[in-house]
This record gives C-alpha cells, structure tokens and sequence, in this order.
C-alpha cells in the first residue's frame, strides 16, 4: 500500500519510523511519505493560512497550497488505462475532521483494501471547503472522526488511522487468527485477560482459566465479553443481532441484571 501525508509540522508523524509500522515501512509493505505542505508555497512567509470569509475567530487554511499538494501527489491526468502517470489507481483522500465520519474498525479494514491512501492534515480551523470539493471531482474524499474531540490538527488522528490499517495489512501481524479474536471482530467487547504469576499482591487469576477445561473456558469468556459489552459499551450490545443471543448467553445476563426478552434486545 502506498501512502502519502501532507503536514505543515511533517515531524509529528517521525512515530511512523517505529515500531511495526516502521517494520511495515522496511520490508516494504508500506510505502509511506511524509509531505510538508510549506513546500506548495510559493510566497516568502511561505503562508498557508490566512482569516475566514464572514469573521469569526482563528485562520482557515488557504486552496492554493493544497491545490497543489494535491496535484503532485495525486495527478490530475491518467493514463488510457484510466491510471495515474506511476501506475496507481487515484489515491483515496482522508481528511481527519472533528465533523467526519467516525472511524471504526470496519472502516479500518475498508481502508485496508485500497492502494493508495492520501492523508491532508488540517490544522487552525480547518482548510478552506472548496479543496475537498475540487478533490471530490477527481478522487474519493472522505471526512474521518476519531472521536468528539477536538485535536489541534489532523496528525495525531493521522498516526491513529495509520495504525489501525497498517496492522490489518496481509503479513504485518504475525497471527492471523489474532484479527479475528479481538476485541470489535465480533461486536462484542473482550474477557479480561491474565498471564503468570497466578496470584499477584492478593489478586487470583479466576480459577476457570486455570482449569484446563477448554468449554469452560469459552462459556466464561462469552460471559464476561457479553456483561462487559452491556455495562460499558449499551450502545454496541443494542446493535447486536438478537438472534445471535442463545439461552445461555441470556441466562449470563440475567444473572448480571440485564433481561433480555426473546427475540429482543434490551435497550
Ligand atoms: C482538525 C480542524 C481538523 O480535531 C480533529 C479530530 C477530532 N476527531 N477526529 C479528528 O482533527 C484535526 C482540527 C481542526 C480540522
């Protein structure tokens, strides 16, 4: 997967040479290259923002830098075959916005499936509109949320969203049956986890995992993910299929004080 991000402080994104990531980055997985938007300028100051039209506080940032940031990395002509001059189908534009889309995991794993993504990290009070609507008329554009917060610029979201899809990338996880355990793979929330040593500072590992008896085990962990996900996420547990509640997972929540009724979800 190629990616590009496009930065006024490029150097926020120098986590991206560690780790996995930077792994990812090594063996060539990941293509990734960090932009610095100053670079588009053309003035002495090299000014990327300037006061927004109809008052109001702070700067916008201005079209020409990102007009042309996005013309170099996302070249306006193709080829016959409908590709870019290097080959690539048009990039997908990702605009971190506290008024995005949310970001989940399902979009992780979309996000996964492209070959190029581009990033445009804003910073101020946002970039002026009519770059994305430009953008919209030759690639996709997606506004992203990560949550209702809001940063001082995309960059951080940037290392967030990065991280998500990197992981999700074939080879880049060493155990695939990893991805489909985890938390969110199968809309519940996790069982808590312990390793050795058995007893710690007064605190016993639940006798069950020490048991050996696999269904057992199971039949817990579905339990606790089950209690878990209504207690602290009511909103994931209400989009849960009901039919995908059997007698027993109910009986678990009925012994936590939730009833669900057949056929129901409780709200
Ligand atoms: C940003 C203007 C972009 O603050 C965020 C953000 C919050 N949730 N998800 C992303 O993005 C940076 C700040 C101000 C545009």
């Amino acid at each position: 997967m190629r990616v590009d991000v496009v930065s006024i402080f490029p150097e926020y994104l120098a986590p991206l040479d560690l780790s996995l990531i930077g792994k990812a980055r090594a063996n060539g997985t990941l293509r990734l290259a960090v932009h610095d938007l100053r670079s588009w300028t053309h003035d002495v100051h090299r000014t990327v923002d300037d006061t927004p039209y109809g008052g109001g506080p702070g700067m916008v940032m201005r079209p020409e830098p990102w007009g042309d940031a996005l013309d170099a990395l996302a070249p306006p002509e193709l080829t016959p075959d409908g590709l870019t001059p290097d080959g690539l189908a048009r990039p997908r534009l990702l605009v971190p916005s506290p008024a995005g889309e949310p970001f989940t995991q399902a979009m992780a794993h979309e996000l996964a499936t492209e070959s190029h993504l581009l990033f445009a990290c804003g910073r101020y009070e946002g970039i002026d509109q009519r770059v994305l609507d430009h953008a919209a008329t030759r690639m996709r554009v997606t506004e992203v949320s990560l949550g209702d917060y809001v940063l001082f610029g995309g960059e951080v979201a940037v290392l967030v969203i990065l991280e998500a899809v990197t992981r999700l990338l074939p080879g880049v996880l060493g155990n695939a049956g990893s991805l489909d355990e985890e938390s969110h793979a199968h809309g519940l929330l996790e069982a808590p986890m312990y390793t050795k040593p058995a007893a710690w500072r007064g605190h016993e590992v639940p006798e069950v995992l020490r048991s050996g008896d696999h269904g057992r085990i199971a039949r817990w962990r579905r339990d606790e993910a089950l209690v878990r996900t209504v207690t602290r996420r009511p909103d994931m547990f209400a989009a849960l299929d009901p039919a995908s509640l059997d007698k027993r997972d109910r009986a678990a929540l009925d012994r936590a004080g939730f009833q669900v009724p057949p056929g129901d979800v409780a709200k």
